[in-house]
């Protein structure tokens, strides 16, 4: 007899259990045995699981083509561990609130790690069977300077790269690498496309591949002229890091262990410029959009739900708030998201196909109220020296050249920097900052202290995310001041609660129209 008391492990996912399955779980549907590789992507996190993984999934539901997905991870996790266990397979799982969505996701056929040396991820890459690579590597992959897209040479990364090109380990290395090897291999064309939140993405991608190509020297630049396409794109769904209580929901709800569960929302987005290379994975047959030009899309995206993520982020951690849908949930930061965003960022926004920027707004404060998406606070935080520029400071820009107010857009700015100041050691280290500027950042603070007008100065001259003019701008620099005095001080959400009941921009406004 066997001991009664001991819990029984659930069985894994895996193809067999796929057959069998009788949950209310959505299941590919198509002969995923029938499935070859055809477009490759880097960086199998929790986005790519959520989002072009299972667009590809409906396109072969749709159409079945030969358009599997061969996932490479460069950096870690090990993917063999988890997806690699699982053939691949894996559950998505929709959240809204108390709602629970399942559906396991099958286009992912193979997975490959290649985070100790590049060289599986090329003999992906320059495969022939390749038509498409897809990317979701972070901002800080494509080691660009933030504040002006050109490929960083101090990058570490980069440096290595220069130096011996056929070991590459950064993202620019290791594509130029693999389009160097298809050159003199079988000269196939191929699309590469970006799926990170950069501004202007595949122009970013495009200019420090290039870059490294050209370095090489050869025929390489021509080549890729020739035969490669980066169209840019906006990607959108908000897809947390998977938790160890999304993998007990899937066992407890439907019966079965999967370590590579993700969560999303349902809302989901993808807005690709309609510039590709060889045969096209017909995504807007399932909900993608191809277009002639991403930028509004790719502004409307990034200043209204990722500059709101971002806000809250840092505004929520000063607060003593986990997740993003706490911080909204207190009215002094829901509100003061919503004047930043109707008040100054609405106004650098054109409207884009069926949604008003207004009605887009609204949408997104929604999509973040959603509490069954635990997205923490600390999370949107990481890597904010890459997310700024596009997210906060563009907008800023935009509406100092109209002569707009930034008073409420300068707020998030100064909060980024209170960030990773209070992750000092002269601060207490409140918290471990993750940003590549972090220890930067800790040292001015550290030297400084809590001068609020010197730790502006010694920040904005990081030319590498304030461009010199906006840096230089008065109004800018008065703003981050101040945002910092409140920030800094003991009550900061005071601080938020007193800018919010300041005048609105079109008070400010006023007197200026009737002169
Ligand atoms: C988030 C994004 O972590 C972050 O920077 O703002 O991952 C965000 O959730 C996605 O862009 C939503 O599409």
């Amino acid at each position: 007899m066997g001991d009664r008391s001991q819990p029984v492990s659930p069985e894994k996912l895996s193809p067999a259990l796929l057959r069998r399955l009788q949950s209310a779980v959505r299941k590919p549907a198509y002969d995923r045995a029938a499935l070859k590789p055809g477009i490759a992507h880097i960086g199998v996190g929790a986005f790519h699981r959520c989002h072009q993984a299972e667009y590809t999934d409906d396109l072969l539901a749709d159409q079945f083509d030969r358009w599997g997905l061969v996932g490479i991870n460069i950096r870690p996790p090990l993917l063999g561990r988890s997806l690699g266990r699982q053939d691949g397979l894996y559950t998505r799982l929709i959240r809204q609130n108390d709602e629970v969505e399942a559906r396991i996701i099958g286009s992912i056929v193979r997975v490959v790690d290649s985070q100790e040396s590049a060289e599986p991820a090329l003999d992906v890459l320059a495969s022939p069977d390749i038509e498409t690579i897809t990317m979701t590597v972070t901002e800080k992959g494509y080691c660009h300077i933030p504040s002006s897209g050109a490929l960083d040479l101090d990058n570490p990364d980069v440096v290595h790269d220069l130096a011996n090109p056929e070991t590459p380990r950064g993202v620019p290395g290791i594509l130029a690498r693999a389009l160097e090897l298809r050159m003199a291999s079988h000269g196939r064309p191929v699309t590469l496309l970006s799926c990170d939140n950069i501004p202007a993405n595949g122009i970013i991608l495009g200019n420090v591949v290039r870059k490294l190509a050209e370095w090489r020297g050869g025929k390489l630049a021509d080549w890729i002229e020739a035969n490669v396409a980066f169209p840019s794109a906006m990607v959108d769904r908000i897809a947390p890091a998977t938790t160890a209580a999304d993998i007990e929901t899937v066992e407890q709800r439907f019966g079965y262990h999967d370590g590579a569960v993700v969560v999303g929302e349902r809302f989901r987005q993808w807005v690709i410029e309609n510039r590709f290379a060889g045969r096209v994975p017909r995504w807007d047959r399932v909900g993608a959009s191809f277009v002639d030009d991403v930028t509004p899309f790719e502004h409307l995206k990034m200043r209204v739900l990722n500059g709101a993520q971002t806000t809250l982020s840092y505004l929520g951690v000063l607060a003593g708030f986990e997740h993003t849908s706490d911080a909204i949930c207190d009215p002094f930061l829901a509100g003061f998201v919503r004047r930043m965003l109707s008040e100054e960022t609405l106004p650098t926004l054109v409207p884009v196909s069926d949604i008003s920027p207004a009605a887009y707004v609204e949408q997104s404060l929604s999509r973040l109220a959603n509490t069954a998406i635990r997205h923490r606070n600390h999370q949107i935080a990481t890597d904010g020296s890459q997310k700024i520029v596009q997210r906060l400071l563009n907008p800023i820009r935009d509406r100092l050249a109209k002569g707009g107010s930034i008073r409420l857009l300068s707020v998030p700015v100064a909060g980024w920097m209170a960030y990773l100041i209070k992750a000092s050691a002269r601060f207490g280290r409140a918290w471990q900052g993750s940003d590549p500027f972090a220890e930067k950042i800790a040292a001015i603070a550290d030297r400084i202290g809590s001068d609020s007008q010197a730790l502006a100065d010694a920040i904005l001259a990081i030319d590498a995310i304030f461009d010199p003019q906006l840096a230089a701008n008065a109004i800018f620099r008065a703003h981050v001041v101040a945002g910092l005095d409140g920030l800094l001080s003991n009550d900061p959400m005071g601080f938020v609660r007193q800018v919010c009941s300041g005048p609105t921009d079109a008070r400010l406004k006023q007197p200026a129209r009737s002169a």
